[in-house]
Formats: structure tokens, sequence, C-alpha cells
């Protein structure tokens, strides 16, 4: 129909950080020619920042997929049908099972900032296989922080940064990196209440920094002191919770003990920061009612990182600060991130390099190690999915000769990425907008949010959903059969209570279908839901264990049991009606402590020998990692206003920051003569690169720092290919990771600046 006023809004949400905005766009002729806020979103309330609007540049650009691709001998790619691709892409993993075993398949991958959906879906593909090893982003960043919480507490814990008094950043810059719902609305409450305050600890003055209250400069991979001595002053001077530490916490003694033989004097000296302003921001922290800790890449990619994941948390137990209003908390779940799959089949360490595993991830350090030898159990089929591991895992040249050392590999992706450039096959997804989708980054209390996109575009052509990739790869390796799923379209057909009824009898008669069951799910309950989201299916699932493993929560939110069907029935059809999300649990705040793993005695153990060995042995760390050959310390993957990992692979999508310069100090700029705009050569162990400097005073004497999300490969209007900034991991060098969780220290790479000279 022919008409002048311009199509409405639809409603989806923003896919570039774990906050997942809601947004409303305008689709014209493809292309997303307007996008704004939803107000009415129940968790972002029309909050957005500036990257959303360039969402375009995601869903329109010359690399998208629309075929499946297969490699050639000389390294080209020839497009093939679905069908041959699903047969051999089947066919071929299932040779290296019955050849090697399935535990050879690594899975690497499985969703995004905004797509996890298709993680979901591909664990029957997986378990069908036989693969026991698997990994992801997480597992270079965040894996030092779930082995604290495992043995804290067995919980994940955040922080409400909305209403605390004290919010502290310890390798954070929320402004550039949000993390939290609405996060600079917050932060600029938190700058103006004369009562509240916010704490950034981080080598440069970032934005985040200069709205703060007490700005802690460290020096770079210096925050284990740092923090050592923070916790260590609230011993000194008796600034502990004693109530809260006798009712809620264990095994303090010997941790206690080891914090009052702290040098508090020597570590300040350390971390570069006057024992006073250490002092005054642990007495602010110790008489506030409440405070927040949130810690990120800057302690997660650096020197002592899990020790620092360990110690920071101490702010806030010692203090007293969780299950209250403005403290921390855990929440619930609707399907757990990180982990893929464990019960019996749970791996502790990998086989080659023996790698500690965490959270059922191999440490992304360890996996080329793990394909690159001639041991017998060595890694020998990958399946990648949304995900670009050649860009984001360090030396990106090894995780190059990784792949093509294997003896097949399937890139699952919607992009021709550099990782796929690497594969034996490449299979062509749709787009995060055109198809249902959405995040388990579930992390909020007492209430959470979920959000279930509907696709706004149709799907490119070509291309195919990740839920019928994997379905027709499962069915290709006869992973159920048409039988198994006959009463499940009957009881669909029926009703949803016959379904729910039908769908757990098959589980419990055949339990070997239970890894299928999101494309069971999929394939039956799938065409009767509304339109365009059949997609969807899984999350029936999630919802049913939600409404067990939390009743209340869920009542609160308003799901009770129907006419027809249960409260997880009802809370599904919620889900999969919304479009600004869904309240799925509702707790109050006394419930904080039902949702730790520690339900019967309801007490933190504070002691975790492991880091408390290394506590005491930080005296003796090394002073620097530094060295003639490379006198710097470079930051490798800043979060800057236009960067988003690597989900843009158009450089146009920038409005600022085109070339992604090098920031170096005022004083190291005039020590090696260079100005505003200047190109410099940066050289690591890893590499050598070229690139514009940008003179920056925010950054300290001896700290450089380049972008994250540049550096991927892009054609111009006449298909040359031409890369923007610097590529990251081409600069970073493997071996340099934390003693615990093996995470790499991308913020800590040794480094050498010089002037291109012109003279
Ligand atoms: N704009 C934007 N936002 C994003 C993303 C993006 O690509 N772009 N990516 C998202 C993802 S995947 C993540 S994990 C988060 C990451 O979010 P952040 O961790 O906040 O982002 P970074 O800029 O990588 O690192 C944070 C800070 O660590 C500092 N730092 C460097 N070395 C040290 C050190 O030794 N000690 C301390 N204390 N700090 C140090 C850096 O100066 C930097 O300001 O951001 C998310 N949000
Ligand atoms: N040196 C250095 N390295 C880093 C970092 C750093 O700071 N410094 N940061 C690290 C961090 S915190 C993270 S989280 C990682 C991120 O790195 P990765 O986990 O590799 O993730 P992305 O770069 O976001 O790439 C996501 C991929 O998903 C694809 N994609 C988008 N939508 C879809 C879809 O609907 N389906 C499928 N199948 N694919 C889709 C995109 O095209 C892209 O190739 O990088 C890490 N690497
Ligand atoms: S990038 Fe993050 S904060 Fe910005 S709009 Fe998208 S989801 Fe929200
Ligand atoms: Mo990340």
């Amino acid at each position: 129909m022919a008409t002048d006023t311009a199509p409405p809004f639809a409603k989806t949400t923003c896919i570039l950080c774990e906050s997942n905005c809601g947004i409303e766009v305008r689709v014209e002729d493809g292309r997303f020619t307007r996008i704004k806020g939803n107000k009415a979103h129940v968790g972002s309330k029309g909050y957005t920042c500036e990257k959303a609007l360039r969402l375009d540049h995601y869903q329109n650009h010359r690399t998208r997929l629309d075929s499946p691709l297969r490699r050639r001998a000389d390294g080209t790619y020839e497009e093939i049908d679905w069908d041959t691709a699903i047969a051999e892409v089947a066919a071929k993993f299932a040779a290296v099972r019955d050849t090697h075993g399935g535990d050879k398949i690594f899975h690497y991958g499985g969703g995004g900032q905004g797509n996890h959906l298709g993680g979901a879906y591909g664990r029957g593909v997986q378990s069908t296989l036989g693969v026991k090893f698997r990994s992801n982003a997480l597992a270079q960043e965040k894996t030092g922080e779930a082995y604290v919480e495992a043995r804290l507490y067995y919980a994940h814990t955040r922080g409400d940064v909305e209403h605390t008094e004290v919010a502290v950043f310890v390798g954070k810059n929320p402004w550039m990196s949000h993390g939290f719902p609405e996060a600079r609305r917050v932060m600029k409450e938190i700058a103006k209440d004369p009562d509240r305050s916010m704490v950034i600890i981080d080598p440069r003055r970032t934005k985040s920094a200069e709205m703060a209250d007490y700005f802690l400069q460290v020096k770079p991979g210096t925050d284990a002191f740092c923090v050592a001595a923070l916790v260590a002053i609230l011993v000194r001077d008796g600034l502990l919770d004693d109530e809260f530490m006798a009712a809620h916490v264990t095994d303090a003694e010997p941790v206690l003990d080891a914090l009052a033989h702290v040098p508090i004097e020597d570590y300040a000296d350390r971390c570069g920061i006057p024992l006073e302003d250490l002092e005054a921001v642990a007495r602010r922290i110790a008489t506030a009612d409440s405070c927040t800790v949130f810690e990120d890449l800057g302690i997660e990619q650096a020197p002592h990182s899990t020790l620092v994941s360990y110690l920071q948390r101490m702010l806030w137990i010692l203090t007293g600060s969780f299950g209250k209003p403005g403290g921390m908390f855990p929440h619930t779940n609707l399907s757990q991130l990180g982990s893929g799959g464990g019960g019996a089949n749970r791996q502790k360490y990998t086989p080659v390099t023996g790698a500690e595993i965490i959270s059922g991830l191999t440490p992304c350090n360890s996996i080329a190690n793990e394909v690159l030898t001639d041991h017998p159990d060595r890694i020998r089929a990958m399946i990648i999915e949304s995900a670009n591991p050649v860009h984001s895992l360090t030396e990106s040249d090894r995780f190059r000769e990784a792949m093509r050392s294997l003896e097949v590999s399937v890139v699952i992706d919607v992009a021709m990425t550099e990782t796929a450039r690497q594969a034996d096959y490449v299979l062509p997804a749709s787009s995060q907008y055109e198809k249902p989708e959405s995040v388990f980054f579930t992390h909020e209390f007492p209430n959470n949010v979920y959000t279930l996109r509907k696709p706004i575009v149709p799907p490119l052509a070509g291309t195919l959903a990740e839920p019928e990739i994997h379905s027709r790869i499962l069915e290709e390796l006869g992973a159920y059969t048409d039988d198994d799923l006959a009463p499940l379209h009957a009881a669909a057909a029926e009703s949803r209570s016959a379904f729910g009824a039908a769908f757990m009898e098959l589980m419990a008669a055949k339990p070997e279908l239970t890894s299928s069951g999101a494309s069971i799910l999929y394939r039956t309950l799938g065409p009767t839901l509304p339109d365009g989201m059949a997609e969807g299916a899984a999350v029936w699932f999630l919802a049913q264990m939600c409404a067990i493993n939390h009743p209340i929560a869920v009542e609160r939110a308003g799901f009770v049991a129907g006419d027809d069907g249960n409260a997880g029935d009802a809370l599904f059809d919620a889900i999969i009606g919304s479009d600004d999300g869904v309240v799925f649990t509702k707790h109050v705040w006394e419930e904080a402590w039902d949702l730790l793993g520690v339900r019967e005695d309801q007490k933190i153990r504070l002691n975790i020998p492991r880091l408390l060995e290394l506590l005491t042995a930080l005296p003796d760390a090394p002073r620097t990692y530094t060295s003639d050959e490379f006198p710097m310390v470079l930051s490798a993957g800043e979060r800057r206003s236009f960067t988003a990992n690597a989900i843009f692979r158009d450089p146009g999508w920038r409005k600022n920051g085109r070339d992604g310069a090098i920031r170096v100090s005022p004083h190291d700029a005039l020590d090696l003569g260079l100005v505003d705009g200047d190109r410099a050569r940066l050289v690591t162990q890893g590499g050598v690169t070229e690139s514009p400097v940008e003179v920056d005073d925010a950054m300290q004497a001896g700290h450089i720092s380049i972008p994250n999300g540049y550096g991927v490969d892009y054609p111009d209007e006449n298909g040359e290919h031409g890369r923007v900034g610097i590529a990251p991991n081409e600069l970073t060098h493997l071996g340099w990771e934390d003693e615990i969780a093996g995470t790499p220290w991308h913020k800590h790479v040794p480094a050498r600046l010089e002037p291109i000279s012109v003279q």
C-alpha cells in the first residue's frame, strides 16, 4: 500500500554491549533510517548511547554472507547450496568423532553482546558429536572472577549502582563501556549528589575518572598493591562491619591475619597513590551505608588479575555491603552463561597443556596450543559461531595457524570475518534483526529483566537462523526421528499444558534426547508460536525451569498457572508477546542470601588458600614487566565512544576516532619527538605496526593505549580490501597471562613506540 507517511518504528534492542538497551527502529527498504530509545522498555526506559544510532552499519554492509562457502585448496571459497553444506559438515565432524573421539572437536563462541539463542541451540550438535572442550570470550576476561565467586559464595554477584552510596570501579570505564542499566544517567546522578561518591581506579584519567570524587591513578598493572592496601587499611583501622562478619563470614581469620601483614606504605608507593588518598577512600567506603564494586578488563586483563578479583570483593564483604539496597546482590538466571554443559562430563584440565578449566571453559590463551602439537589428544576439529577469535584472541597469527592445521573447521557468522577466512566451511547466519534473538545477561535484582526480540526485517536471502542450522545438522546426524516428534506435534495442536506434559514425558522416556531439546521444541512448539517467533521455542523450557526454581519470585512478577498452562507457560507467553522486556523474577532484598550457593549456613567462605598464598607472595612480585627493549606498557583494546568489539566491520560506522590512534602522554610524546597526528611505529614481542598518535594528557608517562574493534578487513567500493586502525591481537603475545585463570594481559603488553622519522 503506497503511503507518504514514514513507516512505523519497530521495537528491538541494541546489540552492541551487554546492556542491550531497548530501541525503536524505522526500517525503509531494508535500511535502518531512524533509531531511538524505547521509553517503554522495562530495563532501559528509553536510554541509549550514541552507538545504537549507527546499527544500520551492522545490518547492511559489504561483507554480509549470503551463501554457504567451502574452502578450495588454494584458499579461495566456492559457494555451495545448504543441503550440500549441511551434509558435508555433519559427515566430516562425525568422521572426526568416529575416528578420534568427539573430545577432539572443540567449540568456540556461541554468542556475542546481543545473541545467545544460537548458543542454546548449538548444544545439541555439540552433545551429539561428543564435544567436551569449549570456550568463548568469557575465558579471556571473566573466568578469574568466576574462580573467586565459586569459592566465596557459589553465585554471580553484581552491584546496585543506581542506589549505592559509594560506587567503586576498578579497571572499568563505565562512561564508555556501560555494563549496568542507564550507566551514564546513573553516573551523572552520583556525580552531582554530595552525599554519594564515585571511586575510579585506572591508570588513565578517563571520562569516568573526571566525574569521580576519588580518582586513584594507579601505575598500570599495580592494582593488586592498590586494592590490597585499601583492604589492609580497613583491617588496620578497625573499619570492618563486625556484626555482618560474625553473622555472615566464615574462615576469615587467616585472611585478616594476612591483611594485617600487608606493608601498606610500600604498596601505596608501588601503585603510585599517596597513602592519604588510599586512606580517604577506605574510610569513605567503610563509613557509607552501602557500596558496590565493579571490576572489568583493566584488572581482568592485567597482572595479578584473579588476586585483584578476590581482593576487591573484600571491600564490600568486610564492610557488609551485601543484600541491601545500594549493595551487592546475586541474581536469578534464565540460562547459565559460560559453562557449556557440565555434570558428569565436566573436565577439569585441558588434555594437552593441562590448563585449568573454569566455568567449563578452556582458557582462551591455551586453545591454539591445544591444536598445534602432535599430542594424541590434540584438538582436530573446531566449530566456531558468532565469534571472531582470529581477531579477538591473543596472537592472531598463532590462531590462524591453529585453524589451518585442523582436519575440519566450520564458522557460523553473518560476515566474512578474519576467522571465517581460515575455515573449511562458512555458514551464513541471518542477522540479529532478522530472527528472534536475546541475551542471557540477566543480571538485575530485585527485579530481573529478560527481552526476547522479534525480527524487524526479513532474513537476507541465502541465510538461515542458527536454530534452523543446528537443527538441520542434528537431523543429518540422526539425533532424533520424526517418530520421536509426532506425539509432540499432536500435543502442541491440542493445548499448551498437553504439550508440556508430552515434552516432559518424551525427555523422561528418552533422556538421550535432552541435549537436542531446543531443536525438538523448535520443530514442535515453534510452528504454533506467533508469526516469525518459532526460534523462541527454546525459551519455553527456560521459563519452565525458572518457574520451578524460583516459584515465589516468578509469582510476584505476576506469572501464575492459568486455564491452560502453569506459571512457566504464563511467563513464556509474556516473554514471547512482549516488545518491551519482561520482569521475570521479583525478589525482596531479604532473599538475596537464598540466591547464593551457601544456603545451609548463609556464610561467605573468605579464605581461598591459593589466592592467600599469592597475596602473601605479592611483595616479591616483579616491579615491572617492561625492559630496555620494551620500556612502555601498551593497553591493547580500550573501549572508546565508537568501538564495539568487532561487531561492525564497516569503518564508516564511526562518527569520530576514525583511525583509532595510539594514545600517548605529553611527556612521552615530547621525549619521542612526536606531535598529535604523527605516525609512529608500535613494536611488541608479538608484532610491529604503524599508526597515527594522539597526544593525550589523560595518559600517564610510560603508558600507551590503542582501541579495540579496529583493524578488521573491509573492502572499499571497488572491492579493494583495506584495514583501518590496528588489530590489537597482531601485537599481543601468548604466555603472559594470569597464573590462576590464564586470562591474557591485553592491558599490559610491554611495548616500544618509535617515531617514523621524517627529518
Ligand atoms: N564503547 C564500547 N563499549 C563496550 C565495548 C566496546 O567494544 N565498546 N565492549 C563491551 C565488552 S565486551 C566489555 S568486556 C566491556 C569492557 O569494558 P571496560 O573494561 O570498561 O573497557 P576497557 O576500556 O577495555 O578497559 C577499562 C579501563 O581499564 C584501564 N586499564 C588499563 N590498564 C589498567 C590497569 O593496569 N589497572 C586498572 N585499574 N585499569 C587499567 C583502561 O585505561 C580503561 O580505561 O565493555 C563493553 N562495552
Ligand atoms: N587485545 C584485546 N583483545 C580483546 C579484547 C581487548 O580488550 N583487547 N577484548 C576481549 C573481549 S572483552 C571480548 S568480549 C572479545 C570479543 O570478541 P569475540 O567474542 O570474537 O566477539 P565479537 O568481536 O563481538 O565478534 C562477534 C562475531 O559475531 C558475528 N555476528 C554478529 N551477529 C551474528 C549472528 O546473529 N549470528 C552469528 N552466527 N554471528 C553473528 C560478528 O560478525 C562477529 O564476527 O574480544 C576480546 N579480545
Ligand atoms: S551500546 Fe550498550 S549502552 Fe549503548 S545503546 Fe547499545 S546497549 Fe545501550
Ligand atoms: Mo567482553
